[in-house]
């Protein structure tokens, strides 16, 4: 889709969705990128059910555990889980050079037959384990192999290059991958560069820990790179559902159960026809919107618990580790920015070979997944070229500082090198991190004072391009604010003289969390529904929140 069709598209989008998602803000469910930690895991397949926002339940197979996991990554608030099946299967974190074993206890029911998994880019080893078939070596079906315990196969390999990769079963894959046998793998840097661990990646931490935020990155780099430094990650796995596929493989596994003597082909006995191919359910980690935005490992739904529901502050480079994990290309837009390709299938994109030499990854508009392809790529958000002060500063006005609800003069930009309020010193290159708990940190200085405002609601007196509506208006929509500002501003430029306070900030105001919302969707536009029901499918919505707002991951 050309960009300035994607204009309208988004328009009507944001419209659409205003309605159906201004709720679901409140409840600031953060991602980071969720999982279990190695390098053993005893995995399972086995059968389950997942929900959709239409109340539909669809039968589906998954991996899961099979025992407890050494542990979970990054440490939650919520009290994380690993059931026997699960979509997608768990992300498995382990680091660069570790030897990694995986075992898969084969669950599944009879009529299923045998399964297995691929880890692609990887070289497997089973050790004899395992009984053969058409790509690797797989777990028997308990109703075949008839000893205790036989029905499992073991997998051995190096993680020797970081970076995102996928998994998935490499038995009947048209079927086993459209019924959710799939997951991913994050091999993290084993030596990480130490450049993200100073400058402005230090004075980014610092930032963070002015406002009591955590820090729920598994690593500091996605690679053994200085170009893939980042502050904030996201793992976003998409995949299509036919659900017709999922109710004839439900009947015939019902059917086989029924019998007197069921199933014993290593192969199976489902006859379900993946073709012709009809998806209508659009998932980004197992759910479709608006469930992605609901938090990690929700109650609601125990067998999808992940979310999908990015948010960051400006400045930060946020780290995006995108899977296709279907059978059709996901054209995902991050809207606000473009995203800087870091890697593909494991490998950095660099200019010499075997990830030295400068990063060369391309600046995409849509990051596009063909199937099994997984990409590694950075995005950021600063306001830069929007051509107003979107922290509300205005010469002379005292602004109100988050951290005391105070009201002091905070409105300074000192540009560092690239022209943000970083704190660095151009002089002697060092940083003052007390900038750090300035409201406005990392704004881009070229807009510093310009005004938005054409009759303002607020206390800009003239000059701006823009006559916002009146505050006292509440059907703007829950998705405003009540104020076009970021921070401490956001609630009294948007108050100004009237008497009456805008809903908008009260109920949302900047130390709870106003951010600005970007729907970060599929580009195909089917996709974007469930069922044939717009809005639903992949899409989510990023929030830019200001400093502020201490963004919460723990969940
Ligand atoms: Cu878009």
């Amino acid at each position: 889709m050309r960009a300035i069709n994607n204009q309208s598209l988004l328009v009507q989008l944001v419209q659409g969705a205003a309605v159906a998602l201004g709720s679901l803000l409140a409840l600031s469910a953060q991602a980071a990128a969720p999982g279990i930690t190695g390098p053993a895991f005893a995995l399972s397949a086995a059968a389950t059910r997942i929900s959709q926002p239409n109340g539909k339940s669809v039968y589906a197979w998954g991996y899961g555990c099979s025992a407890t996991p050494a542990g979970y990554a990054p440490a939650l608030n919520v009290t994380p889980a690993c059931p026997a099946a699960q979509l997608p299967g768990p992300t498995l974190i382990v680091t660069e050079g570790q030897l990694v074993t995986v075992t898969l206890t084969n669950n599944l029911p009879a009529a299923v037959g045998n399964t297995s998994i691929l880890f692609p880019g990887f070289t497997v080893t089973t050790g004899g384990t395992g009984t053969p078939g058409v790509l690797t070596q797989e777990a028997p079906n308990a109703a075949t192999c008839l000893t205790a315990g036989c029905n499992t196969v073991t997998y051995t390999f190096t993680a020797t290059t970081p970076g995102t990769h996928s998994y998935y079963s490499g038995t009947q894959g048209d079927l086993q991958v459209e019924m959710g046998m799939y997951g991913a793998l994050i091999v993290l840097p084993s030596t990480p560069p130490t450049a993200c661990d100073g400058g402005i990646a230090a004075q980014n931490v610092a930032a963070k820990a002015q406002s009591g935020e955590g820090d729920y990155r598994l690593a500091h780099a996605a690679y053994d790179h200085p170009a893939s430094c980042y502050d904030r990650e996201y793992l976003f796995q998409f995949s299509e559902m036919d659900d017709n596929v999922h109710t004839q493989a439900e009947q015939q596994v019902l059917a086989d159960q029924a019998k007197a003597t069921g199933c014993t082909s290593p192969t199976g006995c489902l006859v379900v026809a993946t073709e012709p191919y009809v998806p209508g359910y659009f998932l980004v980690n197992g759910r479709s919107m608006p469930d992605d935005m609901d938090p990690n490992y929700a109650p609601q739904y125990p067998s999808q618990p992940y979310n999908g529901n990015p948010h960051m502050h400006p400045g930060e480079l946020t780290l995006v580790r995108i899977i296709g994990q279907g059978r059709w290309q996901h054209p995902f837009h991050e809207h606000a920015n473009h995203v800087r390709v870091l890697a593909r299938d494991g490998n950095m994109l660099t200019s010499g070979a075997n990830g030295t030499g400068a990063l060369a990854g391309p600046l995409m508009f849509t990051t596009t997944t063909t199937p099994g392809m997984t990409m590694d790529g950075i995005f950021y958000w600063t306001g830069k070229g929007l051509n107003w002060d979107v922290f509300g500063h205005a010469a002379g006005i005292l602004n109100q500082d988050p951290n005391s609800s105070t009201f002091k003069t905070v409105d300074v930009c000192i540009p560092d090198a690239n022209g943000y309020y970083t704190g660095w010193n151009p002089a002697d290159g060092s940083y003052n991190v007390a900038v750090a708990s300035a409201p406005n940190y990392f704004e881009w200085c070229g807009d510093h004072t310009k005004a938005l405002e054409k009759n303002p609601t607020g206390q800009v007196a003239s000059g701006g391009p823009m006559t916002l509506p009146d505050p006292n208006i509440v059907k703007n929509g829950s998705w405003y604010a009540g104020s076009p500002y970021l921070g401490g501003e956001a609630t009294g430029r948007a108050v100004g003289a009237t008497p009456i306070p805008p809903a908008g900030t009260v109920a949302n105001s900047p130390s709870s969390e106003a951010g600005y919302a970007y729907m970060w969707h599929s580009h195909n536009e089917r996709e974007i529904t469930t069922d044939n029901v717009f809005p639903g499918g992949m899409m989510m919505m990023m929030l830019v929140d200001p400093r502020a707002f201490a963004i919460d991951e723990t969940n």
